[in-house]
This record gives C-alpha cells, structure tokens and sequence, in this order.
C-alpha cells in the first residue's frame, strides 16, 4: 500500500524509555493486570488512547504565549467562539475542560429519569453519563456495523428505521438523538452524509433534536470525502459545514480532533438549552468565557480545529492507521474491516477463540502485548461494557470484544507503526497460550478504569518470546 510521507517534521522529541520483559512482566502484576495502572514512562509504544495525546504543532505552542488569563472575556475566548462558529455553525459555545462535562451538562440539564437516548453506539462515558441521569442509553447502530467483517463504507450509520420505530413506540420519552462521528465502540467507523439525512428527517417527523458526538468529526467528514458520491470534490471544511448543519447542536471532545491536549466544548443553536447548561457550567466548571480551561488552552484549541482540517494531515493520518491495520490483516491477525479512523481495532473473540467472552480475551490480550512487547492498547469488549443485567441478575456481554490500537495524532511515525504490526503478529502466533482472567476487583461504573484482574490456573503460561523480537 502507497501512502503518504509525514506531512511534518520533527522539531522537538521526546526520548522513549525501553524497559526489560522482567520489569514489565512485574510492572503488569503489579498493576492487576490493568494497563491503566502503569506508568507511562515503562511504555515503549503507547497505543492506549488517540484522546489527549497528540503533539501540538509550532503554530499551536506559539499560541500558548499569547494567552490572555483573565477571568472574564479572555481575547482566546472570542477567537474560540468564532472559530467554533465557523466550523460548526452553531450559535451558543460553551467551553468545557474535556468531552465528558460536556456530556454532564448536556444530560443533566435535558434528561429525565426513564428518558432514551438514541445513538449509533454511546462511548463508555457517554452511555455513563446518560445512565447517570437514569436514562437508557439505547444503541441503534445498522447491523453491518456490530459484524466486524461485514464490508461496507459505513459502518458507523445509525438505522433509521430503528430511530424511527423507537421514536415512535416511546413518544415524549425521547429528548434528544445522539450520533458519534465516527463511531467509536464499533471501530471508529464513519457515518455517511446520506445517513446523516435520514437521521434528520426521522428526528425532524418526531420533533426531536438531533446532537452530534463529536469528538472525531473532521477524520468523519475526511472519510465522506473519500467513499461518498458527490463529495470527492469538496473539501473537509465545507463537508463538516453540511454535516453539522443537519443537527442542532455537539458536544465535543477537542483532545481528538481539536489536536490539544486538554479541552472540550458544546455548541448549540437552542438558547433555552444553552442558558440552562451555562448556569450549570458555572456551578460545577467555571465562568462561561474559560469554561475549566486556560486562556492559552482555549488558543490552542482553536488553532488545533483549523489545523485538523488540513486535508495532506488527514490523508497521513489515516492512512497511517490503515496500513497498520493492512499490515496485520496480510499476517492474518483477526481485526475489524474496513480499518477504522483512528484506530486499529483486533477482533479478540476470533483471536482467541479459546477463551469465553467471561474470561476477558480482549484484555487477556492486552496485558499480553504489554508484558512481551511493552505495547499499550485499551480493551473494548467485555471488561469495559459487560454488565449484570438489573433484572435477571444475568451478566450480559457486548456483541464486539475488541482490542483498541488508538494512534495518537502527529505522535509516531510509520517505523513504529512497523514494531507495533512485528510484535502484535508475533502474538498471534502463539496466541493459544494466552489464559482467560477473573476480575478480583471493580468499581460500580466505568469499572474497566480501576479494576484488578488475575490469570486463571490451568493453562500453559505464556512462552518467551523467541529472540530477534525487538521488545
Ligand atoms: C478514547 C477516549 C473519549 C470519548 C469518545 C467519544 C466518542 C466522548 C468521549 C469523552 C476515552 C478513553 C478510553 C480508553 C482509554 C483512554 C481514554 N474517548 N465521546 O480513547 O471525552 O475523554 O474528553 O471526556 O471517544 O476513546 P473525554
């Protein structure tokens, strides 16, 4: 596959520290099997999260300088605000300190106890958040897009016979309809633009607002531009123009594509909703011109939103992703197809198929990765989503275990890209000597965050990895 050279160059680098299998093999022991739990700096390739990772260009640091820290009506403030409008098109901009406040005050301030909420497929903490509220949080996604092998250009779209039949049958118990671009409990896959206005127009019959999640938008609108009719020659910006303004407002995550690594943000067209949110923000975030955040933050922000847009750093971007993705599937490594935007997802169930979905395959293979590799990936299966069924009592399993390889943004280059495919294939190869777990330890919510697992006895213990592996 021919892909693009890195649309930048290096001007400043970070040096990565390589520590021993033995430490590693401790440091994971240690950490209860729970990647969460260590530290940074024993990390060779830190694959955990795209979200606050990225590194900021020149242009973004030499914004930070220019920061106007005042309490009240910051300058950084007005260049977000228009920025935002310029992109997204709506009116009110209130600023947060990551996604997940966003989501806080969006759901507090507009759902009720026993409320839905539609969407492609809520993220962890977007699911939390509306259950938070007790709310359910219902995923509608099309069913191409919970088949990790189904091929098709989008398999983030939401079903809109499925939102329309919920509409229909839970009438006024639906405040608003969600939908996350790009999708990223189903692969980081894209919604397509036809999608986006089927989904409107069933919103639009039942009277129902429609909010975009919108943490990935611009590698969405990328995706469009790629594999839609009628959009190959538009560009990015002009596609993120179309697409917002078939909803009625966003939240945001900005530490994705705002490329900053802090920061977040709402935007809205309804006052109401905004004047309700922005009291709020004051309670819990701060005044509504810094939101959490510093002036410089908020410069940088907004910089990061024009940089993002840039159509030689997307096509990079992506593209990196995929050939890390091309690379592995050559080798025979199960992984979800088409490769998503910002993530190589491995289909962990058809990886190791030796291991019930109750004994945690995905993370099984997590804690593997790092112990032989020093590799940092994120589970998204059955530690992270599983849960007891209120009624029966029954432990209910999501319908994809996957392990998540998010690459941050700008971060490494293609060489480590290479490391990451060599080793994640070398696992593959022994892959039946890899043991099922049993959590000893969880927290009632978001419980893959903190909780400690151990290997289960009685099957083979891992081999060494043969010599000539560089980890
Ligand atoms: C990720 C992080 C955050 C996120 C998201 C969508 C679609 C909202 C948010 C919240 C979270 C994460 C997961 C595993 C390991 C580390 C971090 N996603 N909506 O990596 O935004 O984090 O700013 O509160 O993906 O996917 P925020």
């Amino acid at each position: 596959m021919r892909f693009p050279a890195e649309p930048f160059r290096i001007k400043v680098v970070e040096p990565l520290r390589r520590v021993t299998r033995e430490e590693r093999e401790r440091l994971i022991r240690e950490a209860g099997l729970n990647i969460f739990a260590v530290p940074a700096d024993s990390i060779y390739v830190d694959l955990l999260t795209d979200s606050g990772t990225s590194a900021m260009s020149d242009n973004q640091w030499a914004g930070l300088m220019v920061g106007d820290e005042s309490y009240a009506g910051s300058r950084n403030y007005y260049r977000f605000e228009e920025t935002v409008r310029s992109i997204f098109g709506y009116r009110h901009v209130i600023p947060t300190h990551q996604g997940r406040v966003a989501e806080n005050l969006l759901f507090s301030t507009v759902l009720k106890p026993g409320d839905i909420v539609p969407n492609n497929i809520h993220f962890d903490t977007t699911r939390a958040n509306v259950e938070h509220q007790r709310a359910e949080a219902l995923d509608l996604v099309i069913d191409e897009g919970l088949d990790p092998v189904a091929d098709h250009p989008f398999k983030g779209n939401l079903d809109p016979a499925k939102l329309d039949r919920v509409l229909g049958e839970r009438r006024g118990r639906v405040p608003l309809v969600m939908l996350t671009i790009t999708n990223n409990s189903g692969g980081g896959q894209p919604v397509s633009m036809a999608n986006i206005r089927a989904v409107r127009e069933v919103c639009r019959r039942h009277g129902v607002p429609l909010i975009f999640d919108a943490c990935r938008f611009a590698e969405n609108c990328w995706f469009i531009q790629q594999r839609e009719p009628g959009y190959a020659n538009r560009a990015v910006a002009e596609i993120a123009r179309e697409m917002f303004s078939h909803g009625d407002g966003c939240t945001m995550s900005a530490k994705k594509d705002g490329l900053v690594n802090i920061g977040g943000f709402l935007a809205l067209e309804s006052a109401e909703w905004a004047e309700g949110i922005t009291n709020l923000l004051i309670l819990i975030e701060g005044f509504p011109t810094y939101g959490g955040l510093a002036g410089r933050d908020l410069e940088a922000m907004a910089r990061g939103l024009i940089e993002v847009l840039d159509e030689d750093y997307l096509t990079f971007r992506i593209t990196q992703v995929a050939h890390l993705g091309e690379l592995l599937d050559q080798a025979g490594v199960p992984i979800v197809k088409p490769v998503g935007g910002h993530a190589v997802y491995i289909d962990a169930r058809r990886m190791l198929p030796h291991i019930p979905q109750s004994q945690y395959p995905g993370q099984a293979l997590v804690a593997a990765l790092y112990r032989e590799f020093g590799i940092r990936a994120v589970e998204v299966g059955s530690l992270m989503f599983g849960h007891r069924d209120p009624a029966s009592g029954e432990m209910v399993f999501p319908k994809l275990e996957l392990v998540r390889l998010a690459v941050p943004r700008r971060v490494y280059t293609t060489e480590h890209m290479r490391y990451v495919a060599d080793s994640v294939i070398q696992l593959h190869r022994q892959r039946e000597r890899l043991r099922g777990l049993r959590i000893t330890y969880e927290a009632p919510v978001l419980r893959h965050f903190t909780a400690r697992l151990e290997e289960l006895e009685g099957a083979p213990p891992p081999a060494p990895v043969p010599s000539g592996a560089r980890g």
